[in-house]
């Protein structure tokens, strides 16, 4: 495998709607991120993905764009966003920006031109269809967020336009070359500005199926979901790596891809050696449980359903690239919430998770707050919740026959929101986030959860996260924590979660995933501990003794 610049680094996600607000106004913005880049350098951040601040409706907070080009008022103005760059990098802080070129927003220029215009050169950009009233529709496709993916084309009777996600973001038709070249020309120009590459949503989606046609219904509203079209398309690798070639790889940018539903054959092409992005997420632990039906109708995912999980991403991938490694991210609910049972959600456990996940081969991605262990928000009502998303499952859980109390809870489980809730970065009002009333209120746990606690104590879960993206830069470790090989360690053990990384030093990583003392065979001499999140251990006949959520990171003789 080809060593790459970024190969040894540490992302971290920023929400910026959610992550620091400088004017009061209780939107988080640029200048607020600006303040904070001492901080992520403290940290040990090294690329820093931005979510959506291009000028939007933000009828879906941000991915639904009505200009490429220009950075929303709320956020800030583009010369913030050149000093963001330019001081970034003068800390040694590469940004990557979101690229959101599956749909744009109807409130965006082609798209009016399209309305205004369905045979026009912008009629093209878009998946627009003649259609009368009382005809079937031209697929049965739900859209991501609930309903048809068809809607009518505003300002037209008889005509109707595709949306996968929410009707406020029509789908690109990436069968055009025109619109081929309008994006390219638009990354282009992002890249010449300095970024350092770009994490891209939702890609998959760009390549449909067609001509349309329907699937088997999977629920009773007679529509079926976007995979099983996902499942039939083919061909989405020749339109990435045309995007590729004509963009990220003339700037040797570095490009996350957001990755659902592809197949095995493809991996090679997607993050090999000459894969169009650079690597993507693993997302194997969120989809575990998935159910067609909705959130309502999906167990609790254990921590030994979690490792089989990411061993198997891992085996995968072994021979081809690196995965981004991720807990959380501002789609999912906190990851300690989500993973941890509730009797392991203390800060061992919080550490446990964290360590097992970072110390994956792969490159490790933060999502804000993460590094404090930031928890899931408990609603009254479903009218405290701002996410389509979210809604949207609320709806169906209803649907379903869930009282309106169960469906808040299914919704507390799994919602967006919960990452979206604002840094806590100390127990002044609203976590002091913004001097102003913050747009989706703080998590009270505040109070006693914030950086500026976390950091007064030396074993804080924001230390810990300090100490492994510490271990993962230092020269005597990094060899082996970048490249070497995963080797799982009694794979097939409840309970245990436990790996060799091997390159030129030989480490065992070990995590008990569970509320009782076990003792884990050791396979040799230990030389060293480098991490613990406890204070220690016995070796007794050759086993090491692990508290509960006990996480160790050994040296052992080779
Ligand atoms: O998400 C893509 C995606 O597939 C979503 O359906 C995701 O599974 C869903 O949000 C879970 O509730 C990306 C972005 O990350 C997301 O924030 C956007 O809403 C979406 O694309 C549309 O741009
Ligand atoms: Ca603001």
């Amino acid at each position: 495998m080809e060593r790459k610049w970024w190969h040894g680094k540490t992302a971290y996600q920023i929400y910026p709607k959610s992550f620091m607000d400088s004017n009061g106004d209780g939107i988080g913005d640029l200048p607020g991120v600006i303040s904070k880049l001492d901080y992520l350098r403290e940290l040990g951040a090294d690329i820093v993905w931005l979510s959506p601040i291009y000028c939007s409706p933000l009828a879906d907070q941000g991915y639904d764009i009505s200009d490429y080009f220009a950075i929303d008022p709320r956020f800030g103005t583009m010369e913030d966003l050149d000093r963001l760059i330019a001081e970034a990098k003068a800390r040694g802080i590469g940004v990557v920006m979101d690229l959101v070129v599956n749909h744009c927003s109807d409130e965006h220029e082609w798209f009016k031109k399209a309305c205004a215009d369905p045979d026009g050169r912008y009629g093209q950009f878009f998946y627009i269809r003649d259609w009368h009233e009382g005809e079937p529709l031209p697929c049965n496709w739900r859209s991501y967020f609930g309903g048809s993916v068809w809607d009518k084309l505003p300002g037209h009777e008889d005509k109707i336009y595709l949306h996968l996600f929410h009707k406020k973001q029509p789908d690109l038709n990436w069968e055009n070359p025109d619109l081929r070249r309008e994006i390219y020309r638009m990354i282009n120009w992002w890249l010449d500005k300095g970024l350092a590459g770009f994490r891209i949503d939702a890609i998959i989606n760009i390549k449909k199926l067609l001509p349309f046609r329907d699937f088997p219904a999977d629920r009773a509203d007679g529509m079926c979901s976007i995979s099983r079209m996902l499942e039939e398309a083919k061909g989405v690798g020749d339109l990435l790596h045309e995007m590729a070639e004509e963009t990220f790889y003339r700037y040797d940018a570095f490009t996350a891809g957001e990755v659902f539903n592809d197949k095995p054959e493809e991996l090679p092409r997607f993050i090999g050696d000459t894969g169009c992005f650079s690597t993507m997420f693993d997302f194997s632990g969120h989809l575990l449980n998935h159910s067609e039906r909705g959130w309502y109708d999906q167990a609790p995912v254990t921590l030994d359903q979690w490792k089989h999980a990411v061993f198997g991403s891992q085996r995968r991938t072994a021979e081809v690239g690196f995965l981004s490694n991720i807990l959380e991210n501002h789609d999912e609910p906190r990851g300690v919430s989500y993973y941890l049972p509730p009797e392991g959600r203390c800060e061992a456990g919080k550490k446990l998770l964290g360590g097992l996940s970072f110390m994956l081969r792969g490159l490790p991605f933060l999502y804000q707050g993460q590094e404090l262990g930031m928890e899931n928000v408990r609603h009254r009502d479903i009218s405290e919740i701002d996410d389509i998303s979210s809604r949207d499952q609320y709806k169906v859980a209803l649907e379903a026959g869930l009282s309106p109390a169960e469906a808040l809870a299914v919704v507390d489980r799994f919602s967006r929101d919960n990452a979206r809730t604002p840094f806590q970065w100390d127990d002044s009002p609203n976590a002091g986030f913004t001097a102003g009333t913050p747009w989706l209120p703080a998590n009270p746990n505040y109070r006693t959860l914030n950086l500026a606690e976390q950091r007064r104590r030396p074993d804080s879960v924001w230390r810990f996260y300090r100490a492994l993206i510490e271990l993962r830069r230092d020269p005597v470790w990094a060899e082996t924590v970048v490249y070497g090989r995963l080797e799982p360690w009694l794979e097939e053990r409840d309970g245990l979660m436990a790996y060799f990384r091997r390159g030129d030093r030989t480490l065992l990583v070990l995590g008990n995933l569970r509320g009782e003392t076990q003792a884990c065979p050791l396979p040799g001499k230990i030389r060293q501990t480098l991490l613990d999140n406890l204070s220690g251990f016995s070796v007794e006949n050759g086993a090491a003794l692990l508290a509960p959520w006990q996480f160790v990171i050994l040296e052992m003789e080779d």
